[in-house]
């Protein structure tokens, strides 16, 4: 069911796709179902070309046979189509639980629109059910997580390096050769200021905070399909 509520939101997007675009190309597995629509109406004669924001998503939009560039190459792009993980009514977002949200946020900040797709239930009131990813360079990680672990403190929560395997302890690698770490807390009632304030650690990449990047969303549910933002 909710696999097919993905496709419904991904195909609806792939619509708003015409000839010349330079899409940005989410991650994720309602991203992959637009990039498979765009996919088969590239077979069928459209032309655009397509920046990828995953290694995976790289590879998924190589077999669909989409033209593919660089950010480097094409620095500005039309529009983004990515999935999230929770999304509020003032589109503001968090993503990463896939692994890959420093490639997102730049390809997302890259495109004139950017527009989620994602089934219902990622729509929430409040930000911070999802646990937030925070993208740290491996360098001093000790360090690192220490300034993080303050400040989840502060806030009451608490969070965990993401492991590829619970059972060898590995850390998960993000395609920058980052780790991730799950900030669990609970609800966000300042987005922005948790935002700079994560910004200002040392050693913090990025965070799955989208602050002002979505322009809108397509959210499928059993009753159909709701479009915010555009
Ligand atoms: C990407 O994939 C991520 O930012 C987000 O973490 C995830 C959503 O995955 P799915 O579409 O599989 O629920 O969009």
């Amino acid at each position: 069911m909710s696999d097919n509520l993905k496709r419904a939101a991904a195909e609806r997007a792939a619509e708003l796709v015409t000839d010349g675009m330079r899409l940005g190309l989410g991650t994720g597995s309602t991203a992959a179902h637009f990039v498979a629509a765009i996919g088969e109406r590239v077979r069928g004669g459209l032309k655009v070309v397509g920046v990828p924001t995953s290694e995976a998503t790289r590879d998924q939009a190589q077999r669909e046979g989409i033209p593919l560039s660089t950010l480097d190459e094409t620095p500005d792009l039309d529009l983004t189509v990515d999935g999230a993980d929770e999304l509020d009514d003032d589109l503001r977002l968090i993503k990463g639980g896939g692994g890959a949200l420093l490639r997102e946020k730049i390809v997302a900040s890259a495109s004139r629109r950017m527009i989620v797709i994602a089934d219902s239930s990622k729509h929430v009131a409040k930000l911070g059910r999802f646990p937030l990813p925070i993208e740290v360079v491996p360098f001093g990680l000790t360090a690192v997580e220490s300034g993080i672990v303050r400040l989840l403190d502060s806030l009451g929560a608490a969070g965990e390096l993401r492991l590829r395997r619970a059972a060898d302890g590995a850390p998960y690698v993000t395609d920058g050769g980052h780790f991730i770490f799950d900030a669990h807390l609970g609800r966000i009632d300042k987005p922005n200021v948790l935002a700079s304030t994560l910004n200002n650690i040392p050693g913090v990449v990025e965070h799955g905070l989208f602050l002002g990047l979505a322009t809108g969303a397509i959210l499928a549910s059993g009753d159909g399909l709701v479009e915010l933002g555009q």
